[in-house]
């Protein structure tokens, strides 16, 4: 540890010099080997949602400049999505975590940004894990009550709880009009469609220190792989009592999620 130098010729100025040099040595050792010998230092992470489109950063808007698989031209105007449970593994078998559900909305930043608890000792990760949606045991009606998260209520008469996501948008549907398409997702008629999501972190690794780990949703994913969604198939109109519908979102959205980079701060 470093200790404050107490000599009494630390007064001098050539002490001073002195001073300085261990000091800046004394950094350096903390920085690279933390307290004790060997041991690495702690290290915190917060998970940053971001959202692309084809690769690029999704811009909100009422025009129409992506193509689906299916070839429909669409926009988005509003995405809001819950992720709950989350947990990050390190290769020791610590983890960092951020129970219960979150609350994430494209148009307001704060909301991305999702601290983990706690501390672990730095080193390689393993992965970066969480529920897309709320499961049934925090899907309760009334656990979000204050606005924007209230916004996703699910109505009583479906079952209650929470919307999973409000993808919202425009396309041009078949006849050429301006269609808009609200991309709904919850759990129905007793059966939940939220799904868990497990990211190969090996690659990555937290510093001590603090670190933001990037994970991506690649809006375009929801509508392929297996199945490519027509917005025609489905709108005007609505998904929310269409259980076929919700279950192709629930299978395409095994991959939309993708990691990023670690940035240490
Ligand atoms: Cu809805």
């Amino acid at each position: 540890m470093c200790q404050p130098i107490t000599n009494p010729v630390a007064r001098s100025l050539a002490a001073l010099a002195v001073t300085a040099l261990a000091s800046a040595a004394c950094v350096e050792g903390a920085e690279g080997e933390g307290e004790g010998e060997g041991e690495p230092g702690q290290a915190s992470a917060s998970l940053r949602f971001g959202h692309t489109v084809d690769g690029a950063a999704l811009a909100l808007g009422t025009d129409t400049p992506h193509t689906n698989a299916a070839g429909n031209q669409f926009g988005v105007t509003r995405l809001s999505y819950f992720v709950s449970d989350v947990m990050v593994t390190l290769a020791d078998g610590a983890t960092l975590a951020a129970p219960g559900g979150h609350y994430l909305d494209h148009d307001t930043p704060e909301t991305l940004a999702l601290p983990l608890d706690g501390e672990a000792p730095a080193g390689a990760l393993v992965s970066v894990a969480f529920v897309m949606g709320l499961p049934p045991a925090l899907n309760d009606s009334g656990a979000f009550p204050s606005a924007p998260a209230s916004s996703m209520e699910w109505p009583e008469s479906m079952g209650g709880g929470y919307h999973f996501m409000k993808s919202e948008g425009k396309f041009i549907a078949d006849d050429g009009a301006t269609e808009s398409y609200a991309t709904h997702s919850g759990a129905l008629g007793g059966v939940d469609y939220s799904f868990a999501v497990t990211l190969d972190a090996s690659a990555l690794a937290l510093d001590e220190g603090a670190s933001t780990i990037d994970v991506e949703m690649h809006v375009d994913e929801w509508y392929t792989n297996p199945t490519d969604w027509d917005f025609n198939d489905y709108f005007p109109g609505g998904i929310m009592m269409n259980a076929d519908a919700q279950a192709i979102l629930k299978a395409n959205g095994a991959d939309v999620f993708a990691l990023g980079a670690v940035t240490h701060q």
